[in-house]
């Protein structure tokens, strides 16, 4: 028994507004579908997020009607559980997955939490967050008992595990029942490969660069998905890269230099199928910003999709050149002085505060103002909403046209 697992599709996410980009997502999704067949699989698990929102476009419905009717056609079956992005934290409410269960569709819910496949038991949860986690963690024992009966499991999760994500999760590693032999883990975006359980924990990562800081790993370690041979007694993972359709550029300029540094670029991207996304950082500048950056556009746009710049006016990366003019300041005084080019007042407050915490060894206090500063800015006021899939019990039942609260994830999470 063979099997494929995907995760993050997020099919339907219109990077920078940019349509381009929402296409660069179907793309490689069909590719992945394509690469799924000739590797004659039997089934496919996804684990969340297979579109960006829960109201997905009819365009994103449809790429994915695509790849699952190609998939119905080799006659490959496809798991899938809802993320944290196609979640709809509403009493009564449905995933849009559940769209396609005419089609052959296997959607793991709260109702319906367990499939055979063949001699194999495929169990799993849609997304909880962490204010729900007892709820998931009832759930998941639940589950574990039943996979108790049965000589090879999978579990279905789409959910943050402390020890791959410290910053933001649902569930400790020791929660995670330890009786599975495969864990199909959903909603880190690289690429995770680990001894658990009876078996291996697997996040395949996200297909795209969903995030523009997602270019970095996307350089190191590729993205994807895997292969899993589910004969022998420990399940063997095989990773399959897939090419992203379009390259992101990072690159620092600077401004004495900039005639000869934006050539260089030209050079490299004048013969590029698709235009990249070009990340650029300019130092030293000392003229209006915006001249530098219609400058830096003139010659460009016609080989970039989007040019994304940062500007660093002349002496402010340099920590040393204000030093060396506020011999008298100290760290503290060093760091409000650096911030001032950085314009957000709220971060920089936050960064003096936690100077001031951590340089007197005050973890505890400095990691209360994080969580607050979090809450403040960043946290989804739909997180603390009332969730309560077990309440599903009518998944035709239609959801209601007005006032559907989905979970959009923010700047700092997956
Ligand atoms: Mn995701």
């Amino acid at each position: 028994m063979k099997f494929a697992h995907l995760a993050d599709t997020h099919l339907g996410y219109r990077q920078f507004g940019l349509i381009e980009r929402e296409k660069d997502f179907y793309e490689v999704f069909e590719k992945v579908i394509d690469k799924i067949i000739e590797e004659k699989v039997d089934f496919v698990i996804h684990s969340g997020d297979l579109f960006e929102t829960a109201r997905p476009s009819p365009n994103a419905l449809l790429a994915f009607q695509k790849g699952l009717l190609k998939l119905k056609g080799a006659g490959i079956p496809m798991y899938a559980i809802a993320g944290n992005h196609d979640v709809v934290m509403r009493k009564g409410s449905i995933p849009p997955q559940v769209i396609f269960k005419k089609l052959g569709l296997k959607v793991i819910s709260p109702i319906n939490t367990n499939y055979m496949h063949g001699d194999i038991f495929i169990a799993g949860l849609p997304y909880y967050p962490s204010s729900q986690s007892k709820v998931l963690k009832s759930k998941l024992s639940e589950l574990s008992k039943k996979a108790a009966n049965h000589e090879k499991s999978i579990l279905v999760l789409h959910q943050g595990i402390d020890k791959y994500f410290g910053y933001q999760y649902e569930l400790e590693i020791g929660e995670v029942p330890d009786n599975f032999n495969y864990y199909a883990m959903g909603h880190i975006h690289k690429y995770i490969n680990d001894n658990f359980g009876a078996g291996k924990l697997v996040y395949p990562g996200s297909g795209e660069i969903w995030k523009a800081k997602e270019w970095e790993d996307y350089l190191e370690n590729g993205k994807g998905f895997v292969l899993v041979d589910f004969d022998g007694p420990k399940p063997l993972v095989k990773r399959v890269k897939i090419d992203i359709p379009r390259e992101f550029i990072k690159r620092s300029l600077d401004y004495n230099n900039l005639e000869s540094g934006i050539a260089g670029i030209r050079e490299t991207i004048k013969d590029f199928d698709k235009k990249p996304i070009l990340d650029l950082t300019i130092n030293n500048v000392d003229s209006d910003t915006g001249i530098v950056y219609d400058i830096i556009k003139q010659e460009l746009e016609d080989l970039s999709l989007m040019i994304r710049p940062t500007f660093n006016m002349v002496g402010e990366e340099s920590i040393d050149a204000i030093v060396n003019q506020n011999e008298s300041l100290g760290p503290k005084e060093l760091l409000i002085e650096q911030l001032k080019g950085y314009g957000n007042g709220d971060v920089n407050t936050l960064a003096v505060e936690l100077y001031e915490y951590l340089s007197k060894d005050k973890t505890d206090e400095a990691k209360e103002l994080v969580t607050q500063f979090y809450d403040e800015h960043y946290r989804n006021v739909d997180e603390d909403v009332e969730f309560k899939t077990e309440e599903v019990e009518n998944e035709d039942a239609p959801a209601e046209e007005s006032g559907d609260i989905q979970v959009t994830f923010n700047e700092v999470l997956k």
